[in-house]
């Protein structure tokens, strides 16, 4: 049987303004628009908030009404999302089996993975720490033995809660919970439900399939599956792409391979940050180069193992770059590009090499402030020569 780990943050947009602004900790805050705003409606509310009966969907004006002492904020949703692709990376450290489900939850097979980590509150507890560590956040998590019950589970507990079903239990764990917890049973149904005296999964689970499906039709095989602690445990991972580049032509032919270089080195710089925003690792190292007589040289290496660490692919990157200058003058375009791309399996965790780790932590906090400040914030002293005219790209998948 599959082991399925359900994370959610805890009032997610609410808790990063908190988490930037340490002024706001510990207060009622409101996102999603300011007084005065005639239409504009809670994107979420800080738990402080909660308290006066401010929730996501509410009108901002009913929301002043309830809480006139909140803090509003309009909200930053290019922040929101930089800071879910660095939850996202990682949640891929304990499995490459992880699903994004919305912008602040996720679910991950973990049944691989427990062994590694000793056991699942271990996974539990890791996830938690290490994601407040790097983005401040809290979050609540639930493990059962699907989907349904996991996210349940989470949804139980919040906010900064934990909550596990051992094998066996789902049944048991059900039964008290009321239908209009149950994902997928909305408003209007549950409502049907509680009219025909249907409150909790137990009455569910008192009826026959024949029973349900006819009152309930189609919905009615679903409420079954529901009441029988069935909720699914595939994985639906994204697609990894083939390639990832990036690659630009000069507006004039480069001769200065001090300027091949550092251009080279932008656009190398940028290609690894894409990895790992997007939690892959790679083994193929291409350069391209373009002639002015538009002849187009590639020059590949596959390295042992796959990485996304900048300094062991810059080092290839170099090593090609020296083959491709004893056969080019000048220089029309030039491009790098990762292949054999897999899913961020890097380094797992404390065991043998703690030196990749803490250059992995650095590079990730690398990786928030290029997020934040866009790429040519931080940039090695390597490649500030570039000469970009326009950043093209070789490839990237969206
Ligand atoms: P949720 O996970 O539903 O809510 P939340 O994270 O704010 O609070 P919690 O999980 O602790 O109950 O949604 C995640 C984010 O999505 C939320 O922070 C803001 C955004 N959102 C909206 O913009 N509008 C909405 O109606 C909802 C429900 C969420
Ligand atoms: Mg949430």
């Amino acid at each position: 049987m599959k082991r399925i780990l359900h994370v959610d943050m805890d009032a997610f947009f609410a808790s990063v303004e908190q988490a930037r602004n340490p002024a706001l900790m510990g207060k009622p805050v409101i996102v999603g628009g300011k007084p005065g705003d005639k239409r504009g409606v809670v994107s979420t509310a800080s738990y402080e908030a909660r308290k006066f009966g401010v929730h996501s969907a509410m009108p901002i004006v009913q929301a002043v009404k309830r809480c006139p002492q909140g803090i509003f904020v309009r909200g930053n949703s290019k922040l929101y999302s930089e800071i879910s692709a660095r939850i996202k990376n990682i949640l891929g450290e304990v499995s490459p089996l992880l699903e994004m489900a919305s912008i602040d939850e996720a679910y991950i097979d973990i049944t691989g993975s427990i062994r590694l980590f000793g056991d699942e509150d271990a996974i539990a507890s890791h996830l938690k720490e290490h994601i407040y560590r790097e983005t401040g956040l809290k979050c609540t998590i639930g493990i059962s033995s699907n989907r349904m019950i996991s996210k349940v589970a989470s949804g139980l507990d919040k906010p900064d809660g934990y909550l596990r079903i051992v094998a066996g239990e789902e049944r048991a764990f059900l039964n008290p919970i009321e239908v209009g917890r149950i994902p997928g049973i909305g408003p209007k149904l549950t409502a049907r439900l509680k009219r025909e005296g249907i409150h909790t999964v137990g009455d569910l689970g008192a009826l026959s399939l024949d029973t349900l499906m006819a009152r309930y039709g189609d919905t009615g095989v679903s409420l079954h599956r529901i009441a029988q602690g069935m909720g699914g445990d595939g994985i639906t991972r994204e697609r990894v792409p083939k390639s990832i580049g990036r690659e630009t032509t000069f507006a004039e032919d480069v001769a200065d391979w001090a300027i091949v270089e550092a251009t080279l080195r932008g656009l190398f710089e940028r290609t690894v940050h894409a990895m790992r925003m997007k939690g892959i690792e790679g083994r193929c190292v291409t350069l391209k180069m373009r002639s002015p007589d538009f002849t187009t040289h590639t020059y590949s290496h596959t390295m042992e193992n796959a990485t996304s660490l900048e300094p062991d692919i810059w080092v290839v990157v170099k090593s090609l770059l020296k083959k491709a200058r004893a056969q080019c003058d000048s220089v029309r375009l030039v491009g790098v590009q990762l292949s054999r791309l897999t899913t961020n399996q890097h380094q797992l965790l404390m065991d043998e090499s703690g030196a990749a780790l803490q250059w992995e932590d650095a590079m990730a906090s690398v990786d928030i402030i290029r997020e934040r400040f866009g790429s040519r914030a931080l940039q090695s002293g390597k490649s500030l020569g570039m000469k970009i005219q326009a950043p093209g790209r070789i490839s990237d998948p969206e």
